[in-house]
């Protein structure tokens, strides 16, 4: 798929910081240790409700890393995939009576400008799961052949993936038996399918039936299954054991864990991703934004409404990353004010000197992308320009070069 457009990123003059980031698997926060190329995958949406503010929150947590790795002078290669046919997407697209296809172009190309409206640096690789089918395929027919996949022997000979099969089960979430059980129901799994070996194993391809699209296959006619989706784009484009796996916290199980076992089953190596990286759910006054509760707000509703999307890019920032928090009118007053008291301070002729505020907004970013400290950071420097003023005459350019470039935000 196209990707949207990129913005650029200027360099950012001083000393860059490393980027420490919370790590699920180890439940600490870690360094990142990138090569030359920083590698990174971020689940992608499904189209059908794109872009809620619960999706934007975690692109834009993504962005950061992408961008702090940027300042350290890595280049970045990142992927992220759209899933393109999926249960959800079907069943939107049955109970508003419409063409599943068409509904996914559409979400999709909202996205895109959603994205590009909030100055989120676009992936390298923008992929669909309907055109990975060929490479998904032939990850069935190898998990097939190794034995850590089966074939349900019934009318319908869907191929399952013997769970424990990578030999590292459960590392990625470190959930206990009942709360992975809880979870693969609530999260897409079909733990009373008849005829699987174990509840817990996932499915890897769905055999076609009436009225469910189907692509044709050595497998026989069918549809790709959820996780293996994400492991083959992943794997297929970065490699194994690449920097940052990413997503919500929803994605922590079963498909982060399963992405990672068929990855490791396909190739017998350890560990898919060296930091698994999760953002917290976004909410609508104290209730989860979702689909189901009806509660979402919408990037293009807000853009609709002329609102600044650097406004809206402030205000989701101004709440940490991991943290499940809300989203409320009022923290969308205050991204706004925030921004018009950054612009007016970049504006001055002089201000004073930006060099340490530049340092600490770097410090805190690195610092597991503490971004309420950050955004207080540049406050502090404001403040200070607009009150008692300074004789830098370079200092409102740096804060702007640094605020674009570290931030996303331009002022
Ligand atoms: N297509 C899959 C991932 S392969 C998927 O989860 N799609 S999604 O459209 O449901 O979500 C897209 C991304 O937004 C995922 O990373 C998901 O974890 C994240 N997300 C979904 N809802 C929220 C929310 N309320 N708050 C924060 N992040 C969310
Ligand atoms: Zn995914």
């Amino acid at each position: 798929m196209q990707p949207w457009s990129s913005v650029p990123v200027p360099r950012v003059p001083g000393t860059p910081r490393p980027l420490r980031l919370f790590d699920t698997s180890a439940g600490e926060v870690k360094p990142t240790e990138p090569g030359p190329v920083a590698r990174m995958y971020v689940c992608g949406i499904t189209p059908y409700d794109a872009t809620h503010l619960g999706h934007a929150a975690t692109y834009l947590a993504f962005d950061l890393v992408h961008r702090v790795w940027l300042d350290n002078g890595h280049q970045v290669h990142y992927v992220q995939n759209v899933t393109d046919i999926d249960d959800p997407l079907l069943e939107r697209a049955e109970r508003d009576n419409e063409d599943w296809v068409v509904l996914a172009m559409r979400e999709t190309a909202l996205f895109r400008e959603d994205m590009e409206a909030l100055r989120v640096v676009p992936p390298a690789d923008f992929v669909g799961a309907v055109e990975s089918i060929p490479e998904i395929v032939e990850s069935v027919g190898k998990l097939l052949a190794s034995g850590a996949a089966y074939r349900v022997d019934d009318e319908y000979p869907d191929v399952y993936f013997r769970h424990q099969a990578s030999g590292h089960f459960g590392y990625e979430s470190n959930y206990d038996g009942e709360t992975m059980a809880a979870f693969f129901a609530e999260r897409g799994g079909d733990p009373d399918r008849a005829g699987k070996e174990h509840p817990l194993d996932a499915l890897l391809w769905r055999a076609a039936r009436d009225g469910e699209p189907s692509w044709e296959s050595e497998l026989g006619p069918g549809r790709p299954g959820w996780h293996l989706e994400c492991s083959v784009i992943a794997l297929n484009r970065l490699g194994l054991g690449f920097d940052v796996q990413g997503g919500g916290s929803d994605l922590i199980f079963p498909h982060h864990e399963f992405s990672a076992a068929h990855a490791e089953s396909l190739t017998g190596e350890f560990p898919f991703a060296k930091h698994y990286v999760h953002a917290g759910m976004i909410g609508l006054d104290g209730e989860k934004m979702s689909k189901s509760k009806g509660n979402l707000v919408f990037v293009s509703r807000l853009r609709g409404d002329r609102v600044d999307p650097m406004a809206i890019r402030l205000a989701l920032l101004d709440g940490h990353y991991r943290t499940d928090r809300s989203w409320t009118a009022d923290a969308l007053t205050a991204g706004a004010a925030r921004l018009a008291r950054w612009r007016q301070a970049v504006e001055l002729e002089s201000a004073p000197s930006a060099e340490a505020a530049v340092a600490e907004l770097r410090e805190r970013l690195s610092d597991d992308l503490d971004t309420q400290q950050a955004l207080r950071a540049i406050d502090a420097w404001v403040e200070e320009a607009l009150t008692t003023g300074g004789s830098d005459a370079e200092a409102p350019q740096l804060i702007r070069t640094a605020v674009d470039a570290l931030l996303g935000v331009e002022l």
